[in-house]
């Protein structure tokens, strides 16, 4: 993890049908193209933020603040007024603010995903006197037995994946990088991760503006959209990333220890 990037904040919430969002009620989800044609149509997942997912009042809860490799964040997390999209804020300094899909070292909660299309509309602000160049801010898939701290191998080592759907990085560069982690037995992790992982983008995402970013993950093969434009792609071979289900994790971090803000309208994943 080129300075070991810690992902952090996601999410979610989960409403059949007909769904609102902050302009009033939405027409039902439709799969953009890209997930059409590799055969993934069935929404698996959809969180429109309407409703609070992601505190303990939650009635259907389905994001948490923490996961093994990190204590509870000391950012907040709230909806915006009027509903529709959850605002993660750090303060810019560790452990900053994430929102997992999954409770911390528990019983499963529902079903890792394996392969499928993965996509978040968000956007990053800059938090109060920040700039909004050193957002962190980011959209990623965590192993879901790594988030249970069930990944030991037979010989004490451990192996997980992660894949970073967008990730902000400076203006006009978004990180999409795939991990391959392996951790000796009582050594640091290691990690393997595509070399070429920083895009310019025409369309800064970095700007305050909506963006919908989107992974289509398949056997092998990883691909990474920007408002349903391929970004880039990565033919892998990382055996981890083709055989662990992941979870979504939502996060804001600063590159620059100032205070950052991401804010999400929604997250799905097609299966
Ligand atoms: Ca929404």
């Amino acid at each position: 993890m080129p300075g070991m990037r810690i992902n952090i904040l996601r999410i979610v919430m989960m409403s059949a049908g007909l769904s609102v969002c902050g302009q009033g009620l939405a027409q039902a989800p439709e799969p953009p193209p890209q997930a059409v044609a590799a055969g993934f149509q069935t929404l698996a997942f959809n969180d429109e933020f309407s409703v609070d997912s992601f505190t303990s009042a939650a009635t259907t809860r389905l994001w948490w603040e923490s996961f093994h490799f990190f204590p509870p964040p000391v950012g907040i997390i709230e909806m915006l007024p009027g509903g529709g999209v959850v605002r993660l804020t750090t303060p810019g300094t560790s452990p900053h603010t994430h929102l997992v899909n999954h409770p911390v070292n528990d019983a499963p909660y529902g079903d890792g995903y394996l392969f499928g299309y993965f996509e978040a509309r968000m956007r990053f602000l800059p938090g109060t006197n920040a700039d909004v160049a050193n957002s962190w801010g980011a959209f990623w898939l965590f192993s879901k037995p790594a988030i249970e701290n069930n990944v030991s191998n037979a010989d004490g080592s451990k192996t997980w994946c992660e894949i970073d759907v967008a990730e902000m990085y400076r203006h006009g560069l978004l990180n999409t990088t795939i991990h391959s982690w392996h951790q000796p037995s009582g050594g640091t992790p290691q990690d393997t991760f595509n070399p070429v992982h920083l895009n310019v983008v025409s369309g800064d995402p970095i700007d305050g503006n909506w963006h919908t970013f989107g992974l289509l993950w398949q056997p092998g093969v990883v691909t990474w959209y920007m408002d349903d434009v391929q970004v880039t792609t990565y033919t892998h071979s990382y055996p981890v990333c083709d055989t662990q289900p992941m979870t979504p994790v939502l996060s804001v971090q600063s590159l620059a220890e100032d205070p950052q803000t991401a804010e999400v309208d929604w997250v799905r994943i097609w299966k």
